[in-house]
């Protein structure tokens, strides 16, 4: 009897843990087939500013740099470049917005909230 319990007790792991390996091959962990990207930029719009300081955003031509928006106010923000064709629509509390600056341009190009004139800065693509 108490062999039995063991018994059923590690088929049942050898099935569970066989199930786990293979719903893995057949769907593989989603992170695995995203392409890992130093080239990641997280603004927090907080206390009416972009990082505390708007900064300038460094970013190279011809290679798609991601750009999360997040806003930490209780108030609303959006994200605007208009040379760059980004406009996150209006972020209200705790929302984020991903998008991404991709341009064969080179150059300086305005970011700004269309709400508070104080939060602007400069996207540099060199
Ligand atoms: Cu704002």
């Amino acid at each position: 009897m108490y062999h039995n319990i063991i018994a059923v007790v590690v088929i049942s792991f050898i099935i569970v843990g066989s199930m786990w390996g293979i719903g893995n091959l057949l769907n593989p962990p989603r992170e695995k087939n995203i392409q890992k990207s130093n080239d990641t930029i997280l603004l927090v719009a907080q206390g009416n500013a972009f990082n505390h300081t708007n900064p300038t955003l460094h970013v190279s031509s011809n290679q798609p740099t991601k750009l999360i928006i997040l806003n930490k106010d209780f108030v609303k923000h959006d994200f605007i470049s208009e040379e760059l064709g980004i406009n996150t629509a209006y972020l209200s509390a705790e929302q984020d917005f991903v998008t991404g600056i991709a341009s064969n341009k080179t150059g300086n190009f305005t970011y700004y909230c269309s709400f508070h004139p104080e939060m602007r800065g400069l996207i540099e693509i060199t």
